[in-house]
């Protein structure tokens, strides 16, 4: 598919993104793609660019602006050194290009390159001779061929750097972005050392460089982003994630890192030590206070007796996808198709799900994204769409990385009347408040009452982003199902309905962060989406009944090893919309350190 001719002219076109693409006009087709056991391989000539390196259908590298990634990837993390660096490591790299910038570093004793694909280095060596120079009479290079992965987990303390020149993180490169991944290269480094990643485009791969900057960022003692942009790589800003071993490593001051680039002779064509090599601070900054998604809770007043049928709710939900602009995954899933006090309808949709269930004339609506959420349009257009006489909405920051305070001054939450329908929070003409903060022995004390119990509504709804989770927990489809499925159910007592629902469409989904799962329950449910990369499981369960909720909590956190988590409760089916009431019902709570 990359390559079309048109006019009598042949051109490639990019295959990395489903929706768009750039391209070049191609003069020659030096190796045709060919399957190497690992990836399809493709090696190009170009009027405009020289030739170019093709793996999988994505530009590796083109001869014209392969110095800029490797002089930046090379020569940021060798300066950066306090003590100048003796051995490094190359994990991938098989275009040899990082090699040739480590090697002009007449401090470097011994070059290790690990490359898995064999077919890159010989058929490189072969048709792309430039990149490389003269890295094979170098006689500090040396060179296996093996799984990079692999290879690291034996080393300990050996390498001054690490450089991860890897594919995206499709193919045969996803062992290399993950937790047990980054820790194996933390132990690899000698103490002051540095590892450094491509972690890609920033805005067209926006779960990149935050999915690996969150696992290193609880590997490495400090990590930084490194950002440049070439053509090759489409889409703006780059980015490489670099982590030290040791605190003070990134800590150097712009006039050390200029004098050991003058020291060291080496003329560069791209890297300057002159330029920051954090381009967007700001972009790092909003790192520390991320979040996975958002979620718009509804809960409806319906006309009295009213009771939406499966249809008219399955229309809800695929209109509702067309309000947000979010694709469904996969068909709804009911508890039962009447419909009925209690029962649950979910549908999928590309980041996370939607759902909706009643309680009485309340009809409760859910609405999750890890993309943005148009909540005005959500409440309007549900609102109208159940023809609400009011609406109660809590709008809640989901996997924040602020603070607690920080996270209760983002979640809101407002009334909508038909009257007010067009009025929102923010234009001073909604009130708005916020969940009440609350130790979480308030919460586990015998004394505490759910919003059922003290009469304000028919349900409540518990929700807990865990933070920090074990890596092989939160990546198994299987082990997270059993916890929606059997773990949870027994340890608060409640009935399941059906088994739970794991499907494993996360790494396809465009704009996801991760996959879901759910388990019906009798009056309510559980629908969860977790990440590998956040290292998070972000979690929604409706309950009718009090459930011993300290070991409900503890238990979670207990399962999937995580070191935090922040919780809210909040009131569903409500039956009284006094909003001072509702918000001093509405929980938020934080367990863990
Ligand atoms: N390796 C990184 C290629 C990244 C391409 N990805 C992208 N455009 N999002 C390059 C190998 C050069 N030695």
């Amino acid at each position: 598919m990359s390559l079309i001719t048109k006019d009598g002219k042949l051109y490639f076109f990019e295959d990395l993104y489903p929706d768009l693409t750039y391209g070049f006009e191609v003069s020659n087709v030096l190796v045709p793609e060919t399957d190497t056991g690992f990836q399809k391989l493709m090696i190009l000539e170009t009027n405009r660019f020289g030739k170019v390196l093709v793996l999988d259908g994505i530009v590796q590298l083109t001869e014209e602006d392969e110095g800029i990634y490797h002089e930046w990837i090379s020569h940021w993390p060798l300066f950066s050194l306090a003590k100048p660096g003796e051995n490094v490591l190359i994990i991938g790299g098989g275009d040899c290009g990082v090699a040739r910038e480590v090697l002009r570093h007449d401090s470097v004793r011994a070059l290790t390159m690990v490359e898995i694909d064999k077919a890159v280095v010989d058929l490189c060596r072969r048709h792309i001779p430039s990149v490389m120079s003269g890295v094979f009479e170098d006689p500090r290079f040396r060179l296996e061929f093996c799984d990079g992965a692999e290879f690291i987990r034996a080393r300990k303390k050996a390498f001054d750097v690490i450089i991860i020149d890897s594919t995206d993180p499709i193919g045969p490169a996803r062992s290399l972005f993950n937790t047990d991944f980054y820790r194996n290269v933390y132990e690899a480094l000698k103490d002051g050392g540095i590892a450094i990643h491509q972690t890609g485009a920033l805005i067209l791969q926006p779960y990149e460089c935050p999915g690996s900057w969150r696992q290193m960022e609880r590997i490495f003692d400090s990590v930084r982003v490194v950002q440049f942009t070439n053509v090759s790589y489409m889409g703006g800003p780059f980015s490489l994630t670099a982590g030290s071993r040791g605190k003070t490593v990134f800590q150097a001051k712009p006039s050390q890192i200029q004098n050991r680039f003058k020291q060291s002779g080496i003329k560069t064509r791209w890297y300057s030590p002159d330029i920051s090599a954090v381009p967007y601070p700001e972009f790092q900054r909003r790192l520390e206070t991320d979040k996975y998604g958002e979620e718009i809770i509804i809960d409806i007043a319906l006309p009295k007796g009213e009771r939406p049928n499966f249809e008219e709710v399955k229309r809800w939900s695929r209109d509702t996808c067309e309000a947000i602009r979010m694709k469904p995954f996969g068909k709804p899933n009911v508890s039962s198709p009447v419909l009925d006090d209690g029962d649950t309808l979910v549908q999928y949709i590309e980041t996370s799900a939607i759902s909706y269930r009643r309680y009485g004339d309340n009809a409760c609506l859910n609405c999750f994204t890890c993309d943005r959420l148009p909540a005005r349009r959500v409440v309007d257009f549900s609102s109208k769409y159940f023809r609400a006489g009011a609406a109660v909405c809590w709008h809640i920051p989901r996997g924040s990385f602020s603070g607690l305070k920080d996270v209760q001054k983002q979640s809101l939450l407002y009334k909508v009347s038909k009257s007010s329908l067009k009025n929102r929070p923010g234009d001073g003409t909604v009130k708005t408040y916020h969940p009440r903060l609350t130790d979480p022995s308030e919460l586990f004390s015998e004394a505490f009452l759910t919003p059922v119990e003290t009469g304000l509504s028919s349900a409540y709804e518990l929700i807990l982003d865990v933070y920090g989770c074990d890596y092989s927990a939160i990546s198994s489809c299987a082990g997270v199902a059993h916890w929606a499925g059997v773990e949870f159910p027994r340890v608060a007592n409640v009935t399941p309905i059906g088994a739970a629902d794991a499907p494993d469409f996360g790494h396809a989904k465009k704009k996801t962060s991760g996959p879901s799962v759910t388990q019906l329950f009798c009056g309510g449910s559980n629908i969860s989406h977790y990440s590998e990369n956040w290292l998070m499981i972000v979690i929604n369960i409706v309950l009718t009944e009090r459930i011993p909720l300290r070991k409900a909590i503890e238990s979670t956190l207990a399962y999937f090893k995580g070191t935090s988590a922040v919780g809210w409760i909040i009131p569903r089916g409500l039956k009284c919309q006094d909003m001072k009431t509702i918000a001093n019902q509405t929980l938020i709570f934080r367990v863990g350190s």
